[in-house]
């Protein structure tokens, strides 16, 4: 039998992995390849995931050859070949954006060693757990056998948020919409980069004239757009977080010179950011999960401003969890 393609998915039993796990086992993102899935877990919920696995099976995938599952992030990671880091803890009433920092970094330098103890060494890690530019920086530092190009953070949601806004304002469909890519945190400060997008091969601003509204309400809506969700349906986003997690893996894997968004290790960045940190850049993959930072796009006053305000976050993040690095 072929040797299936190893995926790690941490936070199991929540609800992004409650829609991701299912997408990875019908075979979205390895189409007619065995794969196993390792699925981590705290020991509080493990029979929760329990009862994940059991509604796994029963859907009878024919390529989901295997299911691991466990709380010891050493024996689950064993042999992964990618590996999706989802599981985080939430801020809790009364803590500090410190004491959030500080509870999730012990948490990724934990699986970041793991991973570099455990994985495949070609592994290809994207952090998805909050706040996760600065959870992979930690993975990053801690994992001593991994090439900090393997891992990333996810701004795939963000992107594919700003592309339905501005699908819906142009009225035309999603995937009329190219480079519209996302600098930055994964926070309230991200960028959305209307300057550079396409619409049907145009500029997006010579197709939305209203530099007002790009500037502003646009803007808002996609670094607002997690908490009107939550707002609105009492939960984080779950099922399009897991969507853009797919989409976010599948460039990485697709060699096609497509650009998209992705947090990146920033060592070596052409742009002039801070080299220690995992900033989202405009990305393609050269070739089957490798990246290259897209170069030579120039930023005008309104994007730089906004840019640097959120790598002075991102600094402020790192300085806070400077004894996990
Ligand atoms: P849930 O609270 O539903 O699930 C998280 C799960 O992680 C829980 O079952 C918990 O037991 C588990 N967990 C905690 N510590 C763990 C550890 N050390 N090892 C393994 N598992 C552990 O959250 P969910 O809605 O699934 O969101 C997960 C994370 O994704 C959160 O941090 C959330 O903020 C983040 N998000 C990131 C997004 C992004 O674009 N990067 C968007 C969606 C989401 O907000």
């Amino acid at each position: 039998m072929k040797e299936p393609i190893r995926i790690a998915v941490t936070g199991g039993a929540g609800q992004i992995a409650y829609s991701l796990l299912f997408r990875l086992a019908a075979g979205e993102l390895f189409h007619n390849q065995p794969i196993a899935l390792h699925i981590l877990e705290v020991p509080a919920v493990l029979s929760q995931l329990e009862g994940v696995k059991m509604e796994l099976l029963d859907c009878a995938f024919p390529h989901l050859q295997e299911i691991v599952i466990g709380s010891d992030p050493h024996k689950v990671f064993e042999g992964v070949n990618f590996a999706y880091l989802v599981g985080a803890k939430p801020r809790g009433p009364g803590m500090e954006r410190k004491d959030l920092l500080e509870a999730n970094g012990r948490i990724f330098q934990g699986q970041g060693q793991a991973l570099s103890d455990a994985a495949a060494k070609d592994v290809r890690v994207l952090v998805v757990g909050n706040p996760c530019n600065t959870n992979c920086l930690i993975a990053i530092h801690n994992a001593k056998n991994i090439a900090p190009q393997q891992f990333q953070a996810m701004t795939r949601l963000d992107e594919n948020r700003a592309k339905a806004f501005l699908a819906v304002k142009a009225q035309c469909p999603v995937s009329s919409i190219t480079n519209c890519t996302i600098w930055g945190n994964h926070s309230s400060t991200q960028v959305p980069d209307f300057l550079h997008t396409k619409i049907d091969g145009k500029l997006a601003t010579e197709v939305i004239k209203d530099t007002t509204w790009l500037q502003t309400e646009f803007f808002k809506k996609v670094q607002g757009r997690g908490a009107e969700i939550i707002q609105a349906r009492g939960k984080s986003s779950a099922a399009s977080a897991a969507s853009a997690a797919i989409d976010a893996m599948r460039s990485l894997i697709t060699a096609d010179s497509t650009t998209y968004s992705s947090a990146v290790y920033s060592a070596n960045n052409s742009y002039g950011i801070d080299p220690n940190l995992v900033f989202s850049f405009p990305c393609k993959s050269v070739s089957k999960g490798n990246w290259e930072e897209v170069k030579g796009v120039e930023w005008d006053q309104f994007l730089e401003t906004k840019i640097r305000a959120s790598e002075k976050e991102l600094i402020e993040e790192r300085d806070l969890i400077k004894d996990l690095l």
